[in-house]
């Protein structure tokens, strides 16, 4: 009988080790998948997370307001829910957004600039999507973009916020309707004044 409860112990302690090996194995297995699934082919060039204490991503940070034609606005995912990419470059961090939408922040004087890549997300490629990117600076039109389209190439946008307080940054539909207009705030950041 003790010979029997050993054996039985033996093949429980065999069985739950099995289960733990294969639920890692499914972990591994699930997490490729996620990466098959985000990262297009041919996309070797990644633009990661800066570690400079000066950089604040607008994807983490809280927003004002924000408004939508359809969908959500995604934090450092497309409007569809995969890697931002634009021109074959993926980017770690940025917004993913469709027109027409409408973002607001609060900058308080806090930071010296905004910087972002801009395009339409590389999803749309062979589309009729169409977008321009507007930024605001308390209530004032600092930058529009030119219509971008799915073989636009990618803009960089770079503006001084110095002691301003109203960031929004705007996706229209290039006034021909909102098909297919996923586009990317890329790398959207703001860089902490001297003074913080
Ligand atoms: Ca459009």
């Amino acid at each position: 009988m003790g010979k029997l409860l050993t054996v039985i112990g033996l093949c429980l302690v065999v069985l739950l080790l099995m289960a733990r090996f294969r639920s890692r194995d499914e972990v591994r297995n699930q997490a490729q998948t996620y990466q098959d699934e985000v990262v297009p082919p041919g996309y070797s060039e990644v633009v990661k997370r800066s570690s400079d204490p000066k950089i604040v991503y607008l994807s983490d940070v809280r927003l004002d307001s924000q408004s939508q034609e359809i969908g959500k606005i995604n934090k450092d995912l497309s409007f569809h829910g995969f890697s931002l990419c634009l021109d074959k470059v993926r980017y770690e961090k940025g917004l993913g957004v469709h027109a027409n939408s409408e973002i607001v922040y609060s900058l308080d004087s806090r930071y010296d600039y905004f910087e972002s890549y801009i395009g339409l997300d590389d999803a749309e490629d062979d589309s009729s999507g169409s977008v321009v990117f507007t930024v605001f600076i308390d209530g004032q039109k600092t930058y529009e973009s030119p219509v971008m389209r799915w073989n636009s190439k990618t803009e960089h946008v770079k503006i001084q916020i110095k002691d301003k307080q109203k960031l929004k940054l705007k996706v229209t539909d290039a006034g021909d309707g909102i098909n297919t207009d996923q586009a990317d705030w890329a790398d959207a950041k703001l860089y902490l004044a001297d003074s913080q």
